[in-house]
């Protein structure tokens, strides 16, 4: 069993107690949707309750003894996220609710400070719909174009398209590192370095790449970089705006309120410094340390083990997938590809194919996971995805596969 991957997969498991339930009396869990959030391991819960029975109080403000450890905890947890995406600096990470917050975060303070109308925001057609939403908004607002860098037939970005668009010399260049429907890992620090050559500020949509492959934001170069906890075996409610120090400085405030000022007069308030800046009102503070505790579990295991576990996976989801027939799978080879396969089954629709995995204990995600227009660009309403992480087992790979073939049994 398990004898192929560069993990001790049973050690692995044996650290996520939900692993273990059964969704029904003998039919063990499959968990296939990580991309859409991750299982959490003991130790993430673990500290998460730790802080709850042992330290639980507000920070940056209390001087009692409660306060300075909670204090402490978040702001270790700050200094481990910078450490695992390779920031320069604590002041480069603001804490924020999710991808989705991060991304709403510079629309609003940087878009709104230095785009007009006219202005040019460049996007790709794969983008998730929070990378997509906010520049829309703030076009709709202030005359900004768009414009979509195209993806092609095999599921990857047109670099072609993206160089002429280029040659229009955006303000904004906005991109995912890792495609939530194609699985597509972008040349995100080829891309970077070409945006910049034309004075565009990069900003990457990193919710899909950070939890599964070895990240460095300073070795990509990205003025911006947004993620989530809850994919990369974290808490929900707390994500991450990486930023560019000199940006964020000048940048405005995204939200008023507590521990964003220095100073507040009845008309008038003076701003914090960085990074705290960004984050008003009372954080997620247990939530910071749960991410602390699962960067320092990722971290024992080893993002490129991490990377090259799931490849083993994809490939054999890729390989087998081929041998059930009416099915097609959409973005690219295992190349360049992460550990997420979207698929069609010919004449039964994704929400069937999911309901019958559903029966069979396998979890996995019908509908056009929050991405429509890459769905539409492949003239799809919905898809299946299966979406991998460490936890997960060549075995379970052949159960899904099993499971299609109970699929086309109930649809003929
Ligand atoms: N994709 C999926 O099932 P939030 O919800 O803010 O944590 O993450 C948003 C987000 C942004 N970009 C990409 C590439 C993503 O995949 C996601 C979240 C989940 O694919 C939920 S829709």
């Amino acid at each position: 069993m398990h004898t192929l991957t560069v993990l001790d997969i049973e050690r692995v498991r044996g650290q996520f107690p939900i692993l273990s339930r059964e969704t029904k009396p003998g039919v063990p869990l499959i968990y296939l949707d990580s991309a859409a959030t991750s299982q959490k391991p003991r130790q993430v819960i673990e500290a998460m309750s730790t802080y709850y029975e042992r330290q639980n109080a507000n920070i940056h403000r209390g001087i009692h003894r409660l306060a300075e450890e909670a204090t402490e905890s978040f702001e270790s947890a700050r200094d481990k996220v910078t450490e695992f995406i390779g920031a320069k600096s604590a002041r480069q990470v603001i804490f924020t609710r999710n991808t989705t917050e991060s991304v709403n975060l510079v629309a609003y303070s940087w878009g709104r400070a230095n785009l007009g109308k006219g202005d040019l925001i460049v996007l790709t057609e794969m983008e998730h719909h929070s990378n997509m939403v906010p520049w829309q908004m703030l076009a709709q607002e202030r005359g900004v174009r768009l414009a979509f860098v195209k993806v092609t037939e095999e599921g990857l970005l047109d670099l072609g398209s993206f160089h002429d668009l280029l040659e229009n010399k955006p303000q904004l260049v906005a991109f995912t590192h890792m495609s939530n429907m194609l699985g597509t890992i972008n040349p995100v620090k080829e891309m970077t370095r070409l945006a910049q050559e034309v004075g565009a500020v990069v900003l990457i949509d990193g919710a899909q790449s950070v939890p599964h492959l070895p990240v460095n934001i300073s070795d990509i170069g990205a003025d911006f970089y947004a993620f989530s906890a809850h994919k990369m075996c974290g808490p929900t409610g707390i994500g991450v705006l990486y930023g560019r120090e000199d940006l964020l400085d000048e940048m405005p405030p995204f939200l008023g309120g507590g521990d964003m000022i220095k100073r507040v007069q009845l008309e008038t308030f003076t701003v914090n410094d960085l990074p705290h800046k960004f984050e008003a009102g009372t954080p997620p503070i247990a939530e910071a340390i749960g991410l602390g505790a699962a960067i320092d579990f990722l971290t024992s295991i080893g993002m490129q083990a991490v990377h090259q576990h799931e490849k083993l996976l994809i490939e054999r989801m890729l390989d087998r997938l081929e041998e059930v027939p009416g099915v097609r799978v959409y973005g690219p080879g295992v190349e360049h590809k992460g550990g997420v396969a979207s698929f069609s089954f010919e004449g039964v629709h994704p929400h069937d194919v999911a309901q019958i995995l559903d029966g069979q204990g396998i979890a996995v995600r019908a509908g056009h996971h929050c991405a429509m227009p890459i769905h539409e660009k492949f003239g799809l309403a919905a898809t299946t995805r299966a979406s991998f992480y460490l936890y997960n087992t060549v075995e379970e790979v052949d159960s899904l596969i099993e499971g299609l073939y109970q699929v086309k049994e109930v649809f003929g």
